[in-house]
């Protein structure tokens, strides 16, 4: 449906008439709160009620979901964070956790009047620990700047994304969000050390530890991580780092057909094993907006084996692999056997007739416009019509069949015009995670494409082995799907959970459950 994007938020909730309105007794209370100085940092809070002020946080980046909150509040400390809660819990005030704002689910943003509760000032600079390992940070610290400070000290931070500008680690974390390092590293979950929580109830949960092994009962802090903030709201946590690589390499291949890029893949795990970092696949639709679809690229002596053409979308997939590890020479080295073995065994798949052979980096400029083009292409396809986004998994040797089914309903079976819609799939080859997005380009297909792709694009999912959330999570936009990745015994655990700790439901309400809780 063509819909504002307060009428696409009504369209997935009613405001629930358990809540209270906040007025102005309630917000002189949060002023009081926010106006004690944080005892460590001796800064006060925020809070912002006028429009203007209020707007960016009412919406989400792409401008899908529009709410009207009569305040957000920018706590600097826990403490506040905790007074704040326990207050809305009482006084069943709606209240929705928001970090860096770069969620694609609908799931930071205010649906109705719910308050805003922004991490943005719990931003004190991270303690990296090279002795232990890892680094301490809070809710609001931008990830980027938490990868910089790690680097500095010589440490590598798990996660990496391209959002990783406006990102915040809370959010990250709450969202157990995944990105282009997954598969080496692992999610949130697995790299997540210790964790501070304020419950729906205002009660702080102590749980920082640097700990690797920790039996000591249920491990809890998994409850938070990827809860999307309907649980509580994460405010400090200590992540696990690894050593900086001495060594980064990137090459680019070119592929004709999806079977050439299955066997790449297996390629890559038998010669690249333990260093590799990174597999990221491209359809050639997925390449077409892109301005950096013409990545210059210098010919020199050395790298002549590995010549470049400009068109990255003319083989049709595009496969960007990176490696991590301790020493340059043998790491170029494994790379080039690695290139070598795959022209042999791929033959034509893979060079085109010599017309697009594979792009071994050879310098750090080089890797970051390779990586731009990876990075870009979100960026890019939304700016270039209305857009349909899914974050999918399946099973690796299925990752693209949920993109060619998408073409045969949407320009076969609805006769959509295939100059007018663009049916792209790229992502995380490695994690079984692909991103199929459906570009209306001349914004006219609306109702072929809702019929084509609701609640088709989720059911063909389930009946597939796959999730209908790889890494970006429910939020609203998945939620009345959930059924479709989880049995009903485990939704109903989930509602009593929800339930328990949060008797109000006050905590990102319309978010991630069903809405019956
Ligand atoms: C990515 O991998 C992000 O680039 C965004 O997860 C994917 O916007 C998308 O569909
Ligand atoms: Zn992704």
């Amino acid at each position: 449906m063509s819909l504002t994007p307060v009428e696409r938020a009504a369209h997935y909730a009613t405001r629930s008439s358990r809540f209270a309105k906040a007025g102005p007794k309630h917000l002189a209370y949060f002023k009081s709160v926010l106006d004690q100085p944080c005892s460590v940092t001796q800064r006060k809070g925020k809070m912002l009620t006028e429009k203007a002020a209020t707007a960016p946080y009412n919406i989400d980046w792409m401008s899908q979901i529009q709410g009207d909150t009569p305040a957000v509040l920018l706590p600097t400390c826990t403490k506040q964070v905790s007074a704040i809660l326990r207050y809305c819990q009482e006084e069943k005030l709606a209240v929705v956790p928001q970090g860096g704002n770069t969620g694609l689910v609908y799931g930071a943003e205010p649906v109705f009047d719910e308050l805003v509760l922004s991490t943005q000032l719990m931003s004190a600079p991270p303690v990296v620990s090279k002795d232990t390992m890892s680094v301490e940070a809070e809710a609001g610290v931008i990830l980027q700047q938490c990868q910089e400070a790690c680097a500095k000290a010589g440490m590598l931070f798990p996660l990496t994304m391209g959002s990783k500008g406006s990102a915040m680690i809370g959010g990250t974390v709450s969202t157990n969000a995944g990105g282009i390092h997954f598969a080496r590293y692992g999610s949130m979950h697995a790299n997540v050390l210790g964790l501070e929580v304020v419950t729906a109830k205002g009660d702080v949960l102590n749980m920082m530890s640097t700990l690797r092994k920790d039996n000591a009962g249920y491990d809890l802090k998994h409850l938070f991580i990827g809860s999307e903030g309907t649980l509580g709201v994460v405010t400090r946590s200590a992540i696990r780092l690894y050593q900086q690589p001495r060594s980064k390499q990137t090459a680019m291949f070119r592929l004709s057909n999806f079977e050439s890029v299955l066997a790449l893949y297996h390629l890559a795990q038998e010669h690249l094993a333990e260093c590799l970092s990174a597999f990221e696949v491209m359809d050639g639709e997925s390449l077409t907006t892109s301005p950096a679809n013409q990545v210059p690229y210098k010919r020199t002596d050395k790298n002549d084996a590995f010549r470049a053409g400009s068109d990255f979308t003319a083989a049709y997939f595009c496969v960007l692999v990176e490696t991590n590890g301790s020493s340059e020479t043998h790491d170029f080295e494994k790379l080039s056997e690695f290139v070598e073995s795959a022209q042999t065994r791929l033959g034509d798949q893979l060079s085109g007739g010599g017309a697009y052979e594979p792009i071994l980096s050879q310098s750090a400029a080089q890797t970051a416009q390779l990586w731009e083009l990876r990075e870009g292409v979100p960026v890019h396809l939304a700016s270039s019509g209305r857009i349909y986004k899914y974050d999918v998994s399946f099973p690796i040797d299925k990752f693209y069949c949920i993109v060619e089914h998408t073409r045969e309903i949407v320009y076969k079976k609805h006769k959509v015009n295939p100059a007018e819609v663009l049916v792209v799939g790229y992502g995380h080859f490695g994690d079984g995670n692909v991103h199929l997005n459906v570009i209306d380009l001349t914004r006219s297909h609306a109702a072929e494409l809702d019929a084509a792709l609701y609640p088709g694009v989720y059911e063909f999912c389930a009946a597939h082995g796959g999730s209908i959330s790889a890494e970006h999570g429910v939020g609203m936009q998945k939620r009345d799907y959930v059924h479709l990745s989880r049995t009903p015994e485990t939704i109903r655990l989930m509602q009593d959970v929800k339930r328990m700790m949060d008797p109000n439901g006050i905590l990102n309400p319309y978010k991630v459950l069903p809405l019956d809780t």
